[in-house]
């Protein structure tokens, strides 16, 4: 796919996450609008997920690629990925974080038609992408698996087991994106436990690590290809991004890390992102 192609998606899909916060009066538009780009060169380039094999049906043992959300309260985007995709009704997005909808503010796998794995508790999904990783090849797979990991949530221990088991396994068919936007719920990671140097953490875990931009498609591209093609240890692509990117006020405030736009602030956010 062409990268002008690849912009309009990933327009339309910021533009969806602000129509979902903002009609649920809540959820987190900043690091869903951050990774947006990252989403959708993953989803409509390099994952092979299609309507037809992300049914609910197959989701035990689905001939695909996974995504794991560790990130899980950025599920506005990947539900807006899903509509994007047709895997769910882009009318259901409204639905978001209402009482009955299967939409809620942490995905949930065994609702959604495309959610690998529920999470929300951060920390967890790495150590999921492991298992789905090892799994994968017990069973003669040659499908990969990838997962969004934030920074903040990087100083999860967890997250550090979970990277430890992957080199120790030889999970070359496992791809981690940490989404490296220097905020996090409370404001900026280096003053809240900094994690960095996370380029040199996961190299010193055993991982191979590529630095990356996450909003250049060409770049992301070329660290995905690379990481594919790197056997013997799983890639940590280092993706920096600007949280809320896309919309001017949103951009690197961490105050809008879980707040939703009022009226005239989705007018004028949709407004920016129809440019
Ligand atoms: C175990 C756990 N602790 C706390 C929270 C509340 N929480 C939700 S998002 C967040 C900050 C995450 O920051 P980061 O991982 O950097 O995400 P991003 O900047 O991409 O939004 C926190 C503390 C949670 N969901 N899970
Ligand atoms: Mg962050």
């Amino acid at each position: 796919m062409n990268n002008e192609e690849l912009k309009l998606h990933a327009r339309n899909i910021r533009k969806n996450i602000i129509r979902q916060v903002s009609s649920a009066k809540s959820g987190h538009p900043g690091g869903s609008l951050g990774a947006a780009d990252i989403l959708t060169l993953l989803f409509f380039e390099v994952m092979d997920i299609t309507p037809e094999n992300a049914t609910r049906e197959s989701i035990e043992n689905p001939d695909r690629d996974r995504f794991v959300l560790s990130k899980g309260h950025t599920s506005p985007l990947l539900y807006a990925v899903l509509a994007e995709k047709g895997i769910i009704p882009e009318e259901e997005l409204l639905t978001f974080r209402q009482v009955n909808s299967r939409l809620q503010g942490h995905p949930n796998m065994n609702l959604v038609p495309g959610v690998d794995m529920s999470t929300g508790s951060l920390g967890q999904g790495l150590a999921a992408a492991d298992g789905m990783a090892i799994a994968n090849k017990l069973s003669g797979n040659d499908h990969r698996i990838y997962c969004l990991v934030g920074d903040g949530e990087s100083e999860e221990g967890e997250i550090w087991e979970a990277a430890m088991a992957a080199a120790h396994y030889k999970s070359d068919n496992l791809c981690a994106i940490i989404d490296v936007n220097g905020l996090q719920i409370d404001g900026a990671t280096k003053d809240v436990i900094g994690p960095e140097p996370l380029d040199k953490k996961f190299e010193a875990f055993g991982w191979h690590v590529i630095n990356v931009d996450g909003h250049d498609f060409d770049a992301l591209r070329a660290a995905f290809a690379e990481a594919a093609n790197t056997k013997g240890q799983p890639t940590a692509l280092i993706a920096h991004t600007i949280k809320g990117k896309g919309v001017s006020f949103m951009e690197n405030q961490a105050a809008w890390h879980g707040t939703a736009p009022n009226a005239e602030q989705t007018e004028l956010a949709l407004k920016e992102l129809e440019g």
